[in-house]
């Protein structure tokens, strides 16, 4: 089953949405396999964005990115990074559409509230900044033959 990389940026833990956005999540059917609270290092910052090191927002973002406590997590289940993406709606949130985690909560691209990994690779190589393998859960849920045809 695929797996991706989200995390609740500094914003989105300051207000109070952790919980709102973790519902959607689980309410869409995708599956919690590893969640942890935590505040960034600047080398995990700068490695989980180094695509975008010679871009002109780096060093704010790099400074947001590590202002306080975010949650990261790892999501399973069909799809699951393109429809993360698709439920996160557009990186700027004045152009994600009403219904989308960024289009309800957010107004700044510079305070779009969630991180979700673009694509299987990149949730990979996320998803090993922040974890080990044996953080990584593997279990059952009774209600998967109900969301799985
Ligand atoms: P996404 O987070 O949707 O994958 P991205 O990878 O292009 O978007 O950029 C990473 C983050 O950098 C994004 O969530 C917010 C910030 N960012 C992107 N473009 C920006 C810009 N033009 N001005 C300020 N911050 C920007
Ligand atoms: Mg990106």
């Amino acid at each position: 089953m695929e797996r991706t990389f989200i995390m609740i940026k500094p914003d989105g833990v300051q207000r109070n949405l952790v919980g709102a956005i973790i519902s959607r999540f689980e309410a869409k059917g995708y599956k919690l396999v590893a969640m942890k609270f935590m505040r960034l290092t600047e080398e995990q910052a700068r490695e989980h964005y180094k695509e975008h090191v010679d871009k002109p927002f780096f060093a704010g973002l790099l400074e947001y990115i590590t202002s306080g406590p975010v949650v990261a997590m790892v999501w399973e289940g069909k799809d699951v990074v393109a429809a993360a993406r698709q439920m996160m709606g557009k990186t700027n949130p004045l152009e994600a559409q009403p219904g989308t985690i960024r289009g309800d909560y957010g107004l700044d691209i510079g305070r779009n509230v969630i991180h979700g990994a673009d694509s299987v690779e990149s949730a990979e190589r996320e998803i090993k900044i922040y974890f080990d393998e044996d953080e990584i859960l593997s279990y059952e849920k009774t209600m998967e033959s109900w969301l799985y045809e």
